[in-house]
């Protein structure tokens, strides 16, 4: 029986990876995409959710939107790597259809109480306003979840956003922490692994070549942030009236890994370890660290082989239409 997993999701480049990885994965039933703001803002990360579907010839699975702003935060700002659109200006034709006339927490919590208790999970590939949402609003649903994976955080290493914090826990730190603290088994997915998990043009190549149509838009969206990434590293350079060093842009898998933990946990390795989310607005916001009197107990994702996790990716991406 596959597993009924909601997908809540801000994409962003490394959400569509995910939704197509989840899509080539008969071990998911994926029952709904819930949207969120983050690498982009609502409107848009909904728009591309029902875009990315309809390409992927999945138009039954419904799109429900939910938080457009942080919880207690209001506007987050989006990260500029994924282009104004989120999907680095993929030409993707938008559906008739429209999301589901509701709001996602709520949808969430009405599935939860109608399904057998502990039999869906929620697979988090932005900040986790919605979920913590679910938690604040309908506790009795929420403790219905089998279980959330979520990327997020930089446990043992910097963070993205800032030195510490990570983007989708430092868009929503409060959120987080509900969620951490939620009582939930909550599985995180931190760029101490993520960032592991590198394509370079050389795999890109090979996507291309082997892949059908799904394949090619990935090849896409992966090229899209390799040139983006190179135009800022020479901006860079340019500002500081430094010589750029040659050097090979790589695409990390953030949230596919989110997926492939779902669907191929031995590809990682787990630590349980109590963490707490910074929410004071030091220079620390965001953070997530390490603390054995204060914090919540998340099994957190610190080893991957990375071989087998791109080899993993490429073969779920190749057998897409
Ligand atoms: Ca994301």
């Amino acid at each position: 029986m596959p597993t009924p997993v909601i997908i809540d999701t801000d994409p962003g480049l490394d959400d569509a990876l995910a939704l197509f990885i989840a899509c080539a994965s008969p071990e998911l039933d994926i029952i709904a995409v819930t949207t969120v703001a983050g690498n982009i803002g609502l409107w848009r990360t909904t728009t591309n959710a029902l875009k990315l579907l309809h390409h992927l010839g999945r138009d039954e699975i419904p799109v429900i939107a939910g938080s457009a702003q942080a919880l207690r935060r209001g506007a987050i700002e989006a990260a500029p790597i994924h282009g104004e659109d989120g999907l680095g200006g993929a030409d993707l034709p938008l559906p008739e259809r429209r999301p589901l006339a509701t709001e996602a927490s709520e949808w969430m919590a009405r599935e939860l109480l109608r399904r057998p208790s502990h039999s869906v999970r929620i697979l988090a590939l932005g900040p986790l306003t919605n979920v913590a949402q679910l938690v604040e609003s309908r506790p009795d649903a929420a403790r219905r979840l089998a279980g959330i994976i979520a990327m997020g955080g930089a446990v043992r290493e910097a963070g993205n956003v800032t030195q510490f914090a990570e983007f989708n826990i430092a868009a929503d730190p409060e959120a987080a922490s509900i969620v951490f603290g939620s009582g939930i088994a909550v599985t995180l997915v931190p760029l101490d692994v993520t960032r592991k998990v590198l394509a370079d043009r050389e795999w890109n190549t090979t996507l291309s070549a082997k892949g059908g149509k799904v394949a090619q838009t990935a090849q896409a969206l992966i090229e899209a942030y390799l040139r983006n990434f190179e135009a800022r590293v020479s901006a860079k350079g340019k500002n500081r009236g430094a010589l750029v060093q040659p050097f090979t842009p790589k695409f990390p898998m953030h949230d596919p890994c989110v997926v492939l933990r779902a669907i191929e946990p031995g590809l990682f390795g787990a630590e349980a370890l109590a963490l707490r989310v910074v929410i004071d607005r030091s220079e620390r916001d965001g953070a997530t660290v390490i603390d054995s009197e204060a914090g919540e107990l998340v099994e957190v994702l610190t080893r991957v082989d990375s071989g087998r996790a791109l080899a993993a990716i490429l073969a779920k991406l190749v057998a897409l239409p």
